[in-house]
């Protein structure tokens, strides 16, 4: 088995209600298996920013597939859940966004894949929830709590959990 990280966010629809449709089925068949779950967060748009906020969330799941296999059943979730990538502006507005951010050390450098995640470590709405899980792994040589440091965390609220009054 394997450990992945995976980042979750979306900002159209009922988000968090998709994330917990998501996590189901990413986990249906039992090659998945969630680990750790972050809080819900709710962070402001990043790269575009004229577009609503976004909710942010990290997994850690054990797994029995590889990483691309794990990239195709992420991408399949995705378009259940109504991502259409033809249809969408870079960095706009999504239902649903599910990244690998990481998969054990791999180190991976493909058309279609990248591990870790290239862009994991200036991004506070990732490092924000990821720290919540695993604010001591270590990847690519750098501590999760220690990158959460560098970058800049202002506006990311941490959200109640889901029913909670
Ligand atoms: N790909 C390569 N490596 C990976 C990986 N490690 N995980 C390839 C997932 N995919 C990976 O992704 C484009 C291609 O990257 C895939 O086909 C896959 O083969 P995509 O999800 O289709 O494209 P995208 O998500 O529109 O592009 P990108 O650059 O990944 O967008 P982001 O970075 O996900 O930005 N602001 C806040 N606050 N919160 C957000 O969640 N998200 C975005 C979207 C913009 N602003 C945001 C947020
Ligand atoms: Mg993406």
């Amino acid at each position: 088995m394997a450990e992945a990280l995976i980042a979750l966010g979306g900002n159209v629809g009922d988000v968090r209600a998709t994330f917990e449709r998501a996590i189901a089925l990413l986990c249906e068949d039992g090659t998945v298996r969630t680990v750790a779950r972050s809080s819900d967060y709710r962070t402001p748009p990043w790269g575009v920013t004229d577009q609503p906020a976004f909710i942010n969330a990290v997994i850690a799941v054990s797994t029995s597939l590889s990483p691309h296999a794990l990239l195709a059943r992420v991408q399949a979730c995705e378009r259940a859940f109504g991502r259409d990538r033809a249809r969408e502006r870079r960095w706009g507005p999504r239902p649903i966004d599910l990244d690998l951010l990481a998969y054990d050390d791999v180190a991976l450098h493909d058309a279609d894949l990248i591990l870790p995640h290239p862009h994991l470590f200036e991004r506070a709405f990732v490092l924000v929830p990821l720290a919540e899980i695993a604010a001591d792994r270590v990847i690519a040589g750098t501590r999760v709590a220690d990158a959460l440091n560098r970058v800049d965390a202002r506006g990311i609220e941490k959200l109640a959990p889901r029913g909670a009054r």
